[in-house]
């Protein structure tokens, strides 16, 4: 039987890129001069890149970077999209412009740890990359989102509807599209509440395809209690219909790689 590719996935980086190096490094995927080793292996950034931390546009510079070393190498990298990225965008767009629902796109961006220094450094490059992530990847049996929650619904009934419905909507200057979206993408815990949560889980898996939801979005420690620096690995929940990705590295986590395993229910 033909050996599968590893398949990776990395949780926000909120523009901690000395973490993300060592992550990487540590995993074997890049070298001491931080160049991509993992030959035909498969990397996947569950999104939020950017803001919190220092170096957000050094980290999508270094994730471009990646993402054309490992191409030369018949390997793969991406990101899926982020509120983070989302929030920046809108900061760079429609600045100070309020739709009168709630505050303007730069204080709402500022409030979410944006750094208005960022703003000058995005350049056109980096602007395009960023509208065209996707929302949802299906990376063998593991749907692959940013957030927990429910709103990519809204917004199509499939992977590549979801998917073109958001990168048309960045590409266009509807303010409040964009507020309601950045609103709803700030939404999370929906997989893990008590009462709906299963329910959530099963449709989410049903529309979008996948026997395994990975997001991030919602650090590890929020959900399990504790610090952020005792968190090493991924939270498996829902008995193992989910797992979250997010390390907390902006509240002081190590962060870590997850590679993606066979699905089978923990139960
Ligand atoms: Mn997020």
């Amino acid at each position: 039987m033909q050996q599968e590719v590893p398949v990776y996935v990395i949780g926000d980086i909120h523009g901690h890129l000395r973490a993300l190096h060592k992550i990487l490094h540590e995993a074997h995927l890049i070298n001491h001069a931080h160049h991509w080793t993992g030959g035909e292996a498969s990397l996947w950034f569950i999104g939020d890149l950017v803001d919190r931390g220092p170096d957000s546009i050094p980290v999508i510079d270094y994730v471009i970077q990646l993402q054309h070393e490992a191409q030369e190498s018949g390997g793969h990298v991406d990101c899926l999209l982020g509120n983070h990225e989302l929030l920046m965008l809108g900061a760079y767009q429609f600045g100070r412009r309020s739709t009168g629902l709630s505050s303007n796109f730069i204080t709402k961006w500022r409030h979410n740890g944006g750094a208005k220094t960022d703003l000058a450094k995005l350049s056109n490059k980096h602007l395009t990359w960023l509208t065209e992530r996707p929302a949802m990847a299906i990376v063998r049996d593991a749907l692959l989102v940013h957030a927990d929650a429910t709103f990519y619904t809204r917004y199509g009934r499939s992977i590549v509807e979801v998917n073109e419905t958001l990168k048309t909507l960045m590409k266009r200057s509807n303010t409040l599209a964009w507020e309601e979206l950045i609103e709803e993408f700030a939404m999370r815990g929906v997989f893990n509440h008590p009462y709906g949560g299963k329910d959530f889980i099963e449709r989410f898996l049903m529309i979008f395809g996948g026997k395994q939801i990975i997001h991030g979005h919602t650090p590890i420690h929020t959900m399990v209690g504790g610090s952020a620096k005792k968190v090493t690995q991924p939270f498996v929940y829902a008995d193992g219909q989910c797992v979250n990705v997010d390390g907390g590295i902006y509240m002081g986590g190590s962060g870590f790689i997850y590679q993606l395993t066979n699905f089978q229910i923990t139960q």
